[in-house]
């Protein structure tokens, strides 16, 4: 089955750096946690989240990798990021990470976010991320997501 044009653009960026992952692409929709967890079998934990924001002095994407059971603590992010954050609405993320919101994966972007990762991702042997659409996704170790970010793992939940 071939994939949809943004679906391949997550599975090339993967084959690039040298992980052996494998982009599915599914009939059913899993543009939210929940939805991507029913369509896995796994649980909302298990499902990495990719919210964007912007870096309110310096106009840097930032990308925060949480677990779909924890919701992002902005104040934590900033702190860690050095200045505030801004809300990102949907045509910034569109323009500026090259996916669409449901979709947001952690590798692939139009230029490299500053990224950060909720260490609760770490207690989980294997972990799922949005492939590029919101019915892209793709299974990986926590570490794995680690070393193809670059992003720095912190505690980000509220
Ligand atoms: N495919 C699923 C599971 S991996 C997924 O992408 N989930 S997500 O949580 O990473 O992406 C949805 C997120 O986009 C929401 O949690 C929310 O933070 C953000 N979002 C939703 N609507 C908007 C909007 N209108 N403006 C900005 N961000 C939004």
């Amino acid at each position: 089955m071939s994939l949809s044009p943004s679906a391949q653009k997550v599975q090339d960026a993967l084959t690039a750096r040298g992980f052996p992952l494998t982009v599915l692409e599914l009939t059913q929709s899993t543009r939210t946690s929940a939805e991507a967890a029913e369509a896995v079998g796994g649980t909302v934990a298990q499902i990495v989240k990719s919210i964007i924001f912007r870096a309110a002095n310096t106009d840097r994407v930032v990308l925060v990798l949480t677990s779909g059971a924890n919701r992002v603590n902005e104040r934590a992010v900033s702190a860690l990021l050095g200045e505030p954050l801004a809300k990102a609405d949907a045509d910034f993320v569109r323009a500026r990470t090259g996916f669409v919101i449901g979709g947001v994966a952690p590798v692939g972007h139009t230029e490299t976010p500053a990224t950060f990762i909720d260490e609760d991702l770490l207690g989980h042997a294997e972990v799922w991320a949005a492939a590029g659409t919101p019915n892209a996704l793709f299974k990986l170790t926590p570490d794995q997501l680690v070393r193809m970010t670059g992003g720095q793992v912190a505690r980000v939940k509220v």
